[in-house]
C-alpha cells in the first residue's frame, strides 16, 4: 500500500501556528503524490458546526462531530489533517479513542501564550482582554496542554516551514507513507 490513513491532531492556542503548519503538511503530503484531507476548526465553525459557541459544552461536540468527520476520512484511505484548540484532555483523549492504535498522531503546536498574543493576527485577544469575547483560550478558559504528544512543535522558535518538515519526516519514519 502507499499510505497507512491515520489523524494528526493538532491542538494549541488560537495563533499557535496549527493551521498554517497543517496547510503545509497537506501540500508536501499532496506534492509527494500522497492523499490527504484538512479539517480546519475555524473553517467548519463556519458551516457544518456554525450552532456551536465555544463554551465547553459547545467545544466539546466541536471535537466529537471533527473527530466523527475525521473517521470518515481515514476510512476513505486519507492522511487526514485536523486543526482544533481542542484544549481541554478528556476531549482529545476522547478523540483517539475513536480511533485504532496508532492511526491518532496527537500534534501538539506548543506556542507561549505571550507569542500568540503578540501575533493576535485577528485582533481576537485584544478583544478577550478588552471583556468583548468570552470562553477565549489563555485569557478566560484554560488550555490544557497535552502531556505525552507523539510530535511537539515549538512554535515559537521553529518556522512553519520546519516543523511541516518535521511532521512529514515522522510520517516517514514511522511507515504512514
Ligand atoms: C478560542 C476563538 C474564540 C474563543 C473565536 N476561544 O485562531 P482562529 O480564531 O482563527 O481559530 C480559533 C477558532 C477556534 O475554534 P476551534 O474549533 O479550533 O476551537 S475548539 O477546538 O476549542 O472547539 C479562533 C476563533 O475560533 N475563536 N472565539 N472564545 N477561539
Amino acid at each position: 500500500k502507499q499510505q497507512k490513513p491515520c489523524v494528526l491532531w493538532f491542538t494549541g492556542l488560537s495563533g499557535a501556528g496549527k493551521s498554517t503548519i497543517a496547510n503545509l503538511v497537506d501540500r508536501r503530503l499532496c506534492e509527494l503524490g500522497r492523499h490527504s484531507a484538512l479539517l480546519d476548526g475555524d473553517n467548519l465553525r463556519h458551516g457544518i458546526n456554525q450552532d456551536l459557541g465555544f463554551a465547553p459544552e459547545a467545544r466539546v461536540e466541536n471535537i466529537r462531530r471533527v473527530s466523527e468527520i475525521a473517521a470518515l476520512f481515514v476510512d476513505a484511505g486519507l492522511i487526514t489533517l485536523v486543526s482544533l484548540i481542542s484544549p481541554f484532555r478528556a476531549d482529545r483523549d476522547a478523540a483517539r479513542r475513536r480511533f485504532a492504535d496508532g492511526e491518532f498522531i496527537e500534534v501538539h503546536v506548543a506556542t507561549p501564550l505571550a507569542t500568540c498574543e503578540a501575533r493576535d493576527p485577528k485582533g481576537l485577544y485584544k478583544r478577550a482582554r478588552a471583556g468583548e469575547l468570552s470562553n477565549f483560550t489563555g485569557i478566560d478558559q484554560p488550555y490544557e496542554a497535552p502531556d505525552r504528544p507523539e510530535i511537539a512543535i515549538d512554535g515559537a522558535t521553529l518556522s512553519a516551514s520546519d516543523a511541516a518538515d518535521l511532521i512529514v519526516s515522522y510520517l516517514r519514519e514511522h511507515h504512514y507513507f
